[in-house]
């Protein structure tokens, strides 16, 4: 442990065994084949000497994008951006795992972000997370509320959203591990239960839906400085358009202020703003059901 700011980053610590524990896991269960974004990412070099990407992508029968993003620079910040969306015939959540480390803190996402808000869609919500409240149960305690989030980002997260902040020590990286096996495994478990939807209008729907998340996760994610600062702006753009976010160009013709017309500027621009409405909910705004007890916000 290297003393100061918690320690331990960079002694050992790697997102990699996340990604092989999620890839071995998707094996056992389906096969993956390379995704045609895999061939121009995999080989991505950053412009600095002290810095690794690993970019890998696949997809499953039931799988479309399943994708790897790991940034690892030595004794400093370590990333992990994971993910996994469906066919447009399923309507499953989306895997949602994102750590951006540094040895100050450590900023997480973990979910199973859902398809379709799950405070308007109250039967999507019993349909897929009724069930997995416990998990919430089992994590509050070792990875805390992290704190304000703005209500943007909110309305893409599901009532088991573990959203935290943290030192990163040994313990809370491997309770974090930990977390990731089990959202994976439940994830991985839905996947297997999902029944191909034949119906167009919903195949369609939930097509849409992927599309807005992905519009708006390519506009707005809050790893694009550092993208940028690692393989450059055009580098950066293609990374999130064709990697990252793979689909936003292709699964709907919709524009990101269509759907989030709240960012437009008089100039018909996109407000660079992440959020309009500011941060809000101190602590988790859903009850042990599941239901949204948040204070109401604009738009809720
Ligand atoms: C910060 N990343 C954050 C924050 C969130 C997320 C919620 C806190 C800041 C905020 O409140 O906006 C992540 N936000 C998400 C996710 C969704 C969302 C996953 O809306 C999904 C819907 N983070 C990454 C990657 C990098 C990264 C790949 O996931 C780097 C390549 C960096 N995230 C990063 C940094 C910060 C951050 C540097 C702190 C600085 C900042 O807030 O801008």
């Amino acid at each position: 442990m290297s003393g100061g700011g918690g320690g331990g980053l960079g002694a050992g610590f790697s997102y990699q065994k996340f990604v092989h524990f999620a890839l071995e896991q998707t094996r056992l269960r389906s096969t993956l084949v390379p995704h045609p974004s895999q061939e121009k990412f995999q080989f991505i070099k950053p412009n600095e000497d002290n810095t690794v990407l690993n970019a890998l992508s696949f997809s499953t029968s039931k799988i479309r994008l399943l994708r790897s993003l790991t940034i690892e620079q030595k004794n400093s910040v370590q990333v992990l951006d994971f993910a996994a969306f469906s066919e447009p015939e399923y309507d499953l959540p989306i895997f949602c795992a994102n750590a951006f480390s540094s040895p100050a803190r450590s900023i997480v996402v973990l979910d199973l972000n859902p398809l379709y808000d799950t405070t308007e869609h109250k039967d999507y919500r019993e349909k897929y997370y009724r069930n997995l409240m416990p998990l919430i149960h089992k994590y509050s305690e070792l990875l805390p509320w992290g704190g304000k989030i703005t209500s943007e980002s909110l309305r893409f997260f599901s009532p088991i959203v573990i959203w935290t902040i943290f030192e990163p020590t040994e313990a809370n990286h491997q309770a974090l591990y930990s977390a990731f096996v089990d959202y994976y495994k439940v994830w991985l478990e839905l996947m297997d239960g999902a029944v191909r939807e034949t119906c167009e209008e919903k195949i369609n729907c939930n097509r849409e839906a992927q599309h807005k998340y992905l519009t708006w996760r390519a506009e707005k994610d809050p790893g694009y400085p550092l993208l940028k600062k690692l393989v450059g702006e055009s580098g950066a753009k293609d990374l999130v358009r064709e990697f990252l976010f793979e689909g936003v160009g292709s699964l709907g013709t919709k524009s990101f202020l269509e759907y989030f017309p709240e960012y437009a500027q008089q100039d018909g621009t996109v407000n660079r703003k992440r959020s309009m409405a500011g941060k809000s909910f101190g602590t988790r705004p859903w009850d042990a059901h599941g239901r949204f007890v948040g204070d109401a916000v604009d738009g809720w």
